[in-house]
């Protein structure tokens, strides 16, 4: 007889799973599955597995459809890596300063939420760190004005933390973003006494230590399951065609269909409608940077 349930965390070849029924249980995988080349194969937190064999000694024989996938290219010819599978939210974490925000690295990290099906908030963490008002706000600006959510919190002064518990507390979501932006800090924050790592921020570079070293879903006592996940900086887009580059960013959907050039790349034609709104201050001229150096890259793999 086989089981559905969630793959909660893998460590060690073991995967962690919630069972449909609701209990827990631990299984392990069929070598067809683990040796797979292909990303969409591998099984990682959140897939949906059917399971057999007695309680004891249960193995993964079958991972469902994904409804969404975050899916990372891997840097320096390294395999891509699927980071967790049917979340729902992408939420993206940076911290107003220690470490500085780098808005490319947020460009990134929505438009693999994008192209995998989740839907992007960004959170600004450490707002109670002098002099970072200014930044809040830049940030604020530019995010919402692409279309996405954004909510300051402070995991030590409080702000922000009732909104964020009311998000994490809504289905399923996936927090990312580099080292010590405090993704841990604020899940903690939402259920207090939970058991989560903590890192610290390094005095001489003012980046995180890395100190979440795996993924994993926790269900929150209010129902929400939520991922953590080890802060990384590069995050490439993984199995995309150049010209699909464009419709992941939500704010350039409206000009798309207006350029003089039926397959403009929105980079270097002329009478292009996306160029035009940057020129018009309709779009942002870092998020379009942002654009042209994944359409770059696109088009390179
Ligand atoms: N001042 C201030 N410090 C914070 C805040 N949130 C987190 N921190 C601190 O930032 C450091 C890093 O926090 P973590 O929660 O470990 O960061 P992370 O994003 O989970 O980092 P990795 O697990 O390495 O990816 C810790 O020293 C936290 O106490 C905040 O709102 N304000
Ligand atoms: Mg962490
Ligand atoms: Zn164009």
């Amino acid at each position: 007889m086989s089981r559905l349930g969630t793959v909660h965390q893998v460590l060690g070849g073991v995967y962690q799973i919630h069972l449909d029924d609701g209990s827990l249980a631990e299984a392990s995988i069929r070598g067809r599955l683990k040796h797979t080349a292909d990303p969409e194969d591998r099984v990682v937190i959140g897939d949906r597995v059917r399971l057999a064999g007695p309680d004891d000694s249960l193995t993964i024989e079958e991972c469902l459809e994904r409804t969404s996938r975050l899916i990372r290219a891997g840097s320096g010819g390294r395999a891509p890596k699927v980071m967790a599978a049917n979340l729902e939210r992408l939420v993206v974490v940076v911290a107003a300063a220690r470490p500085d925000p780098h808005t490319d690295v947020v460009d990134r990290m929505l438009a693999l939420g994008e192209l995998g099906g989740l839907a992007g908030v960004v959170i600004i963490n450490k707002t109670d760190l002098p002099d970072t008002a200014a930044t809040v706000a830049d940030l604020k600006e530019l995010y919402e004005g692409a279309g996405y959510p954004v909510m300051p919190t402070s995991a030590e002064g409080g702000q922000g933390i009732e909104a964020l518990r009311e998000l994490l507390c809504r289905g399923s979501s996936v927090l990312v973003g580099p080292s010590g932006a405090g993704k841990s800090t604020l899940i903690r924050q939402v259920q207090p006494g939970l058991a989560i790592r903590i890192g610290e921020v390094s005095e001489r570079t003012g980046g995180g230590r890395h100190t979440t070293v795996s993924s994993r879903i926790i269900r929150l006592e209010c129902g929400g399951l939520v991922a953590d996940t080890p802060g990384f900086g590069e995050a490439g887009l993984w199995g995309i065609d150049p010209s699909e580059v464009d419709s992941l960013f939500p704010e350039m959907e409206p000009f798309l269909g207006a350029c003089h050039f039926r397959e403009c790349t929105h980079v270097h034609e002329p009478n292009c409608a996306v160029k035009d709104a940057v020129e018009a201050g309709r779009v942002d001229p870092r998020r379009y940077r942002s654009y042209v150096d994944l359409q770059a890259a696109a088009t390179e793999s």
